[in-house]
C-alpha cells in the first residue's frame, strides 16, 4: 500500500475534502509526430516552436495572476527526451530536456505553482508515429526491440535526479497505459517509483492505471481482458508515502473527448473508483477531463469538479487542455470547443474554450485554499 494513515479517514463529505492543485494540461510538447501511414521516425526529432512548443509564458501569467490556479501537467515525448540512438535511459538530448526544463522552472520557480512532469507515451517507447497504438510496451520481454523495465528505472532516476532540489515538481509515470497487462503496469509503475525515490527525490508521484486510466473503468478489465487496475495497484510500495493514483475521465458516450455531447455523469462513473480509493486508503488526481461548447458540458464539467470537491479521495485536478500549439483545433470535446489557451479561437474563428467551458464551468470552481508552498504532497 502507498498510503497507510495511522488514523483512518472516518470523516467523509465536503467539510473535510480539500483540493490541493487545480490547473490545466499544457498540451504541446508531443505534437508533431502522428503519421496517418505509420511512417516511423515521422516528427522525430521536430523543430521546437514549430512542432512542439511547451508553454506560453504570458498565457502561464494569465491562468496563475488571474485565475489562481496552481498546477499545469505538461506533457513532452519519451522518444524526444531520449532519442531512439541513445534508447530510453539516462542520456538525454540536452537541447530538448533544456527547453522543457525552462517550461518547468518557469511555472515553478518563477511563478511559485506546481508542474506535473508528464511522458505522454501510452506506456510506450520506440515508435510514437501513431500513438497511441505504436510503439513497443516498456518492458514487454517478447519483443526484443522493446525498452526494458529496468531502462525505464534508470530514465525516471535521471529525470528526479534533475529536479530534486525543485519542491515543486510532480512525477507523472506515464500519459495513459493501455492493453498491457495490468501486472506489467505494476511493475513498471513501482519501477518508476524506485528510480525517482532512489535519486533522493521526495516529490509527489502520481500512477497512472490501465485502459487509457479511465476512472469509470478502474475496477473493471480492460483491453483484451487485462485485469482491473483495482486488483494491482494498491500493490505499490512508496517508501515515503508520497504517491496517488492519475486518472483521466471524459463525459462523452464512449469517455474519448472526441464527441461535442457529455452524456457519461461523470460522478456514478467515478463512484466504484472512489471507493476503491477509500478502501485503500489512496489519493488520486484527475490529470484529464473535458467538456465542449454547450450549456450541458458546462453542467457536468461543473458537477464533475464538485464532486471531486466533496470527496476526500480527490487532491486535485487538471483539465485538458490549453497549451501554446493547439491554433483552433479543438484538443477536447467536439469541433468548435477549441482550446482551453487564453487569447485564441476556435474553428469558427470565435473565443475559444477558455472563454466558454473554463468561465462557465471551471472558474467558479476554483478553490481558494489551493496549496501555495511546500513540497509536492498529498497534503
Ligand atoms: C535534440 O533536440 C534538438 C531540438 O529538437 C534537435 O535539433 C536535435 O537534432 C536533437 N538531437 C538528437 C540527437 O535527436
Ligand atoms: C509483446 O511482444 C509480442 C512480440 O512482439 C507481441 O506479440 C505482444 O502483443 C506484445 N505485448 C504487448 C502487451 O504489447
Ligand atoms: C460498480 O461496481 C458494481 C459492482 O462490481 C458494478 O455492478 C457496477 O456496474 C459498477 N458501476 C460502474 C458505473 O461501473
Ligand atoms: C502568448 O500569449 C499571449 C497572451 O494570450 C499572446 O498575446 C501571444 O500572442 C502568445 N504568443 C504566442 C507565441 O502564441
Ligand atoms: C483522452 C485523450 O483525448 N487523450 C489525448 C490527449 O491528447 C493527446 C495529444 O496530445 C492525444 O494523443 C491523446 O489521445
Amino acid at each position: 500500500m502507498i498510503l497507510s494513515y495511522l488514523t483512518p479517514y472516518i470523516f467523509l463529505g465536503a467539510a473535510w475534502a480539500k483540493i490541493l492543485y487545480a490547473g490545466v494540461n499544457e498540451s504541446g510538447g508531443e505534437f508533431g509526430v502522428f503519421s496517418s501511414t505509420g511512417t516511423v521516425g515521422t516528427g522525430l526529432p521536430g523543430e521546437f516552436g514549430v512542432n512542439y512548443a511547451f508553454i506560453n509564458k504570458s498565457t502561464v501569467d494569465i491562468f496563475v495572476d488571474q485565475e489562481k490556479i496552481n498546477f499545469f501537467r505538461v506533457t513532452f515525448l519519451m522518444e524526444r527526451m531520449c532519442p531512439l540512438a541513445f534508447g530510453l535511459g539516462s542520456k538525454f538530448n540536452e537541447t530538448y530536456f533544456a527547453e522543457y526544463a525552462d517550461a518547468i522552472n518557469y511555472i515553478t520557480l518563477e511563478k511559485g505553482a506546481y508542474a506535473l512532469i508528464d511522458p505522454h507515451n501510452y506506456m510506450r517507447y520506440n515508435d510514437p508515429s501513431s500513438q497511441p497504438f505504436s510503439g513497443s510496451v516498456i518492458g514487454n520481454t517478447s519483443d526484443p526491440t522493446a525498452a526494458t523495465t529496468q531502462q525505464f528505472e534508470q530514465f525516471w532516476h535521471e529525470i528526479a535526479l534533475r529536479f530534486v532540489r525543485n519542491p515543486n515538481v510532480v512525477f507523472g509515470i506515464n500519459n495513459e497505459p493501455h492493453d498491457m497487462p495490468t501486472e506489467l503496469l505494476l511493475q513498471n509503475n513501482q519501477a518508476a517509483i524506485n528510480g525517482i525515490r532512489s535519486a533522493g527525490a521526495h516529490q509527489l508521484i502520481l500512477a497512472p492505471g490501465n485502459g487509457f486510466t479511465g476512472g469509470h473503468a478502474w475496477t473493471q478489465v480492460s483491453g483484451d481482458n487485462d485485469a482491473p487496475s483495482s486488483d494491482f495497484l494498491n500493490k505499490l510500495v512508496d517508501p515515503i508515502r508520497n504517491t496517488a493514483m492519475d486518472v483521466h475521465e471524459y463525459l462523452d458516450i464512449d469517455f474519448s473527448g472526441s464527441h461535442a455531447e457529455c452524456t457519461q455523469p461523470g460522478p456514478s462513473n467515478l463512484a466504484n473508483l472512489t471507493t476503491w480509493l477509500r478502501e485503500n486508503n489512496l489519493k488520486a488526481v484527475l490529470s484529464e477531463f473535458g467538456g465542449g461548447n454547450n450549456e450541458n458540458c458546462f453542467e457536468e464539467v461543473d458537477t464533475l469538479v464538485k464532486y471531486l470537491a466533496a470527496n476526500d479521495e480527490w487532491i486535485g485536478w487538471s483539465i485538458w487542455a490549453a497549451g501554446p500549439i493547439w491554433g483552433p483545433n479543438s484538443p477536447c470535446c467536439g469541433p468548435d470547443t477549441g482550446s482551453l489557451e487564453p487569447g485564441q479561437v476556435n474553428d469558427l474563428g470565435e473565443p475559444d474554450a477558455f472563454t466558454t467551458v473554463w468561465a462557465n464551468a471551471i472558474r467558479p470552481n476554483i478553490p481558494k485554499n489551493l496549496k501555495k508552498s511546500g513540497i509536492s504532497s498529498l497534503q
